[in-house]
This record gives structure tokens, C-alpha cells and sequence, in this order.
């Protein structure tokens, strides 16, 4: 089919989960065309199956918000009418599926009838979604999809409890492709990061309110009390100078490790013996199943969809939001012997080697051939 994909082309999990399925899509020999304002970070390679369209919002001072839904929804017509685009498929309702509504009725003028599939993420429903400003609109949208996803159970349950949804929701999870991570590089450099006797503890997030940093550093700071540890943190938000002053008044500076944005976890992963994913709220956690199927077992809270993914006393442990105590001895259990260690890490692998790849995007191709075949 010829799909056009819009999302965020940012780091955040929903970005990467709609550039890895677009490329996944387009091995499968699907044509996918990426409509966003910027060419989606993980996206390196454009093919003649895999095609790149900008949104560009021209600055006009009259305008104190630039109108980027109008954009969009503007490049949408034209991509579809040029490109004989077959599906939509919009990932994060705000402002997509509201753009993505809005392009559908402009073809449907015209004679073109294009379905919209619609990807629920968790921020656009649990945090900003629900909230006044956008609730109806975002219910509108949601309501107007011609097939509706949500990448986990929880969130599901989530939409449906703060919206008025009369479409049905099917749950596709996140995924990850598991022959990407073992093909892509054998040099895997620990020595660089740590001593030898050193565990590595990771966290890779936006660095926003919401994935609790400080609880990240106060887990880390007793792990490191305990056993010789580096913490490794990466990833640009606003919480970042936050841990920074932390890391100092804890005097742990040596322990802890910046390194900003990257676009080569796997690399990071290789050499990292346990993930930190503290979050008040997640619809999915796609960090930690990263870190899982790079052998990386997951200390995390049990907030919104992370049970789903982490599994406790398999691939990591769940304790409730902000029981740093909890975590701290969940993390020591697992860290301090090597037998212990490397148990957790085949266990966290083969727990996300249920969420490869080649098991969902079938799903997805499965509601692309519905929603067109009842256009
Ligand atoms: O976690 C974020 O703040 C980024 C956000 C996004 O929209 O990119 O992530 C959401 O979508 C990811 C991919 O589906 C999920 O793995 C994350 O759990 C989810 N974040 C939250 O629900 C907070």
C-alpha cells in the first residue's frame, strides 16, 4: 500500500516507534511516505519506498501561533493527491488525528475517500490530552478514525475512561527489532565508560517531569553506597540540570556520566547491567524494552503500561511510584552477584523477544487492509 506516516520526528517513543514501522513497512514492500515537520531522526536511509515530506509553517507576524495543524493538514491533500496515497496512519492524537481529520474531509470534496489510522501513544491521552483545552477536540478526532491503536492495555483502559470513545481500540504493542540489535556492531566498549569491577546502570529518557530523574539519582546513590557503580544518563529535557545538581550535592559527580541525546543506544546498552525507568506515568516504557533485548534487565515503577513490558522477578522488578527503597534493594538484589546478573539479563531478553518486530507489524498491515477494504 502507499501509507502516509505522520508523527513526531523527535526522539520521543512515539517518533521512533512510527519511524521503525515505516521502515519495517517498507522492507515489506509498502510505500511510506513520512509527512513532518522535521525528517524523523531515526530515519537515515530514504529509498524509493520510503519518502520524506517537510511541513513547513511560514512565520507570519500577524500570527502569535503559527498554524501548524493547517500545514499539515494542507501537505496531507497535496501528498495524497500527488503521491495516489492509499491510508493515513497518524501517530499521537494532538494535533495529528485532529490535521489528519481535517486533510480526509478536504480529499473527500474532491472524490478521494483515504482512511485514517490512529496511533494512541500515552502523553497525547494521560497527560495533556484530557485536559480541557484539548479534551474535545482530541474525543472528536479519536471518534472520527477509521480504526483506532493503542500501544498497550493500560492506555487503552486509560482513553476510555477519559474520553467518550465509540470507536473500538486494539492494542498493538510497541516492538523492536531484534536482528538490528545483534547485527549492528560486535564492539561493544564497557572499558571506556567504567572499571572493570563497576556495574553500569542506565537511564535514557526526555528527561521531563514525569520520569522521575530524581528518583533516578536517589536509587542510584544508594546502589552506589553498596557495590562500585556508574550511572549513565542520556538524553536533553528539563529536568537535566535538576540531576546534575544532584549528582553534586551527593558528591557522585565521578558516578555519573552525560551524554546527551544519542542516536546509538544499542550502543550504550551493550555494556549497561541494569535500566532505571522510575516513571509516575507510561503508557508502554519502549526504554526499557530497548534495554531489554540489548540484555539489560529493568528496575521501574507500575505505572500505566510498564507491567505489560517489564515483568516482575523476570526481566526486572516493579515497585509503586517514588518507592526508591524498594528499587534501590530490587537493583541491589540483581547487581550484586554475577550469576544473579547474568540470569536477569537472558531473562530480560527473551521477555522482549516477545515484542519483535516481525510478530507486529502484521498486526498493523492486518488493520491497514481492514480499514481499506471498508472505505
Ligand atoms: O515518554 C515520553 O514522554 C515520550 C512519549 C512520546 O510520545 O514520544 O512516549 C510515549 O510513547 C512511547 C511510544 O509509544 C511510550 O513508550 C511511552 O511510554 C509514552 N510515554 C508516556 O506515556 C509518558
Amino acid at each position: 500500500m502507499k501509507i502516509a506516516i505522520v508523527c513526531y520526528p523527535t526522539f520521543g517513543g512515539s517518533g521512533v516507534v512510527a519511524t521503525e514501522l515505516g521502515i519495517a513497512l517498507a522492507k515489506r514492500g509498502h510505500e511510506i511516505h513520512f509527512v513532518t515537520y522535521k525528517q524523523p531522526v531515526r530515519l537515515e536511509l530514504l529509498s524509493n519506498h520510503i519518502h520524506f515530506h517537510e511541513v513547513h509553517v511560514p512565520e507570519y507576524a500577524l500570527f502569535h501561533y503559527q498554524p501548524y495543524e493547517l500545514a499539515l493538514s494542507s501537505k496531507l491533500v497535496d501528498t495524497v493527491k500527488l503521491h495516489g496515497i492509499e491510508l493515513l496512519h497518524v501517530h499521537y492524537a494532538i494535533p495529528h488525528a485532529y490535521a489528519g481529520y481535517m486533510a480526509k474531509q478536504m480529499l473527500r470534496e474532491e472524490g478521494i475517500h483515504i482512511p485514517m489510522v490512529t496511533t494512541l501513544h500515552g502523553t497525547d491521552i494521560t497527560l495533556v490530552g484530557n485536559h480541557p483545552f484539548y479534551r474535545p477536540a482530541v474525543n472528536f478526532s479519536i471518534n472520527k478514525s477509521d480504526a483506532v491503536t493503542s500501544v498497550s492495555e493500560s492506555l487503552k483502559q486509560d482513553t476510555l475512561e477519559f474520553f467518550d470513545i465509540k470507536r473500538k481500540i486494539q492494542v498493538i504493542p510497541n516492538f523492536i527489532d531484534q536482528s538490528k540489535v545483534n547485527q549492528n556492531f560486535t564492539d561493544c566498549q564497557r572499558t571506556m565508560m567504567a572499571q572493570e569491577d563497576e556495574r553500569i546502570v542506565t537511564h535514557i529518557s526526555n528527561f521531563r517531569k514525569v520520569k522521575r530523574i530524581e528518583d533516578v539519582m536517589r536509587v542510584f546513590y544508594r546502589i552506589q553506597n553498596e557495590i562500585a557503580a556508574k550511572l549513565i544518563l542520556v538524553g536533553e529535557g528539563p529536568e537535566k540540570e535538576r540531576a546534575e545538581a544532584m549528582a553534586d550535592q551527593m558528591g557522585i559527580q565521578q558516578q555519573v556520566v552525560f551524554l546527551g541525546n544519542s542516536n546509538e543506544i544499542d550502543r550504550i546498552l551493550c555494556f549497561s547491567d541494569l535500566f532505571l525507568l522510575p516513571s509516575e506515568k507510561e503508557s508502554f516504557g519502549l526504554a526499557a524494552l530497548e534495554a531489554m533485548i540489548n540484555k539489560t534487565p529493568v528496575i521501574s515503577s507500575n505505572a500505566g503500561g510498564i507491567p505489560e513490558v517489564n515483568l516482575h522477578g523476570e526481566s526486572g522488578y516493579l515497585s509503586n511510584v517514588g518507592a526508591i527503597e524498594d528499587m534501590a534493594e530490587n537493583a541491589l538484589k540483581i547487581l550484586r552477584e554475577d550469576k544473579t546478573l547474568a540470569d536477569f539479563k537472558i531473562r530480560a531478553y527473551e521477555v522482549a523477544t516477545r515484542f519483535d518486530i516481525q510478530r507486529v507489524v502484521p498486526m498493523y498491515e492486518a488493520v491497514y487492509e481492514e480499514v481499506y477494504a471498508a472505505r
